[in-house]
């Protein structure tokens, strides 16, 4: 029979990654999109899936427009990918974000609990939810959490909310604690973006320099299109479970910078300018994940190495831009 999936957060770059596999492997897929002003639906249309889903107004602060979403779609799985995602932005707007990406959660567990609860759901976590603890270099499912931000914790009370209605409600709950994953369809303020855009930039002679903040932190970037595979083992599974999804190398923005830059024949020193601005209250200075849980369990790895990554983004970014000046 026809599986059906609703996702949240649908116009986002994992959702459109999500979309896309789904259609693939034959699902309907329903979205609950949030009302904007001007249209957010641009990579469902990059990647050519707008048109084949349908789009249910709501939002995850509204637990009502969730029970009535899920009574459209009468999903199989429900993947919450909806959050204020940016770390950032977190001390700016942390109510809003504690309200979106943590009680969000929360309204889409009550909403299956109430409609129906053999639903299968699937938490976006993330290694934020690690922060900043230098005694555990390599994170595990078993690495204790120290968040470092309200996004980090916020998302940390989704993540406990989610086993906690496994462990009292028996709803298929699994928590995927995803490390950065980046794509050419990546939100142009996380770090990577904003590097392969400005590279791209400056090679055609729009822009003079970059601006970044702590370059020394690390990050275990991987390709968003890998990732979101991960996301649906996870649901094919028999029980529900945690599980670490990251590729294992850390590397600092320094040379993820150095790797960008030098695709196109630029010396990263000539142009990144270290401005205070973007330095964060709290930092994560290091993440690096230990997936053998998926690769053991789900049989999952990641694919494309960080130099793929960021010449695919390069490329895509060299493409729109020339599109734009002309
Ligand atoms: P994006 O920021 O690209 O997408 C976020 C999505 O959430 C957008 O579709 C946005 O809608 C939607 N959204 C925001 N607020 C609401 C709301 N109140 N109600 C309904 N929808 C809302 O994130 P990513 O695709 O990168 O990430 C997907 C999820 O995975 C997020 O929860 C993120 O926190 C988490 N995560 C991401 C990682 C990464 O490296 N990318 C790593 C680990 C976890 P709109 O377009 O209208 O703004
Ligand atoms: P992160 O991603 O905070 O890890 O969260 P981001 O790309 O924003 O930052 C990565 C690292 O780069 C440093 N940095 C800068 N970051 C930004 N955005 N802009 C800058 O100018 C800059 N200069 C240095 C940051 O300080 C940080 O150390 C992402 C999001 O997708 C989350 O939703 C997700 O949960 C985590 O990844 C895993």
């Amino acid at each position: 029979m026809l599986k059906k999936a609703l996702i949240t957060g649908i116009t986002g770059q994992d959702g459109a990654y999500l979309t896309k596999l789904l259609l693939e492997k034959g699902y309907k897929v329903y979205g609950l999109l949030a009302r904007r002003s001007t249209a957010t639906t641009w990579r469902l249309e990059a990647l050519d899936v707008f048109g084949k889903i349908e789009l249910i107004e709501g939002d995850l602060t509204d637990v009502t427009s969730i029970i009535r979403a899920i009574e459209i779609a009468q999903p199989d799985e429900f993947y919450n990918l909806g959050a204020q995602s940016f770390v950032g932005t977190s001390w700016k707007q942390p109510q809003l974000t504690a309200q979106s990406t943590g009680l969000g959660a929360l309204n889409c567990l009550e909403a299956i609990r109430i409609v129906d609860s053999k639903i299968k759901f699937y938490q976006a976590s993330t290694s934020e939810m690690f922060g900043g603890m230098p005694e555990y270099p390599l994170q595990s499912e078993t690495t204790p959490f120290h968040p470092r931000s309200p996004y980090g914790v916020s998302k940390l009370f989704a993540h406990w909310m989610t086993i906690n209605y496994r462990e009292s409600f028996d709803i298929f709950g699994c928590c995927g604690i995803l490390f950065n994953h980046e794509s050419p369809l990546r939100g142009i303020e996380f770090v990577t973006r904003k590097v392969t855009d400005a590279v791209a930039r400056i090679k055609l002679g729009v822009q003079k320099d970059l601006h970044l903040g702590n370059i020394d932190a690390k990050r275990d970037w991987g390709f968003a299109g890998d990732y979101v595979e991960a996301m649906y083992l996870m649901m094919q599974q028999n029980h529900p479970d945690t599980y670490v999804i990251a590729t294992g190398r850390t590397t600092t923005v320094r040379d993820m910078c150095k790797i960008a830059f030098k695709y196109v024949d630029l010396e990263y020193e000539n142009y990144v300018v270290i401005d205070p601005q973007f330095y964060r209250p709290a930092e994560v200075e290091l993440l690096l994940g230990n997936a053998d849980k998926a690769k053991e369990k789900l049989g999952w790895h990641a694919k494309t190495s960080l130099e793929q990554l960021i010449t695919m983004m390069v490329d895509e970014d060299l493409r729109r831009v020339a599109e734009e000046l002309r």
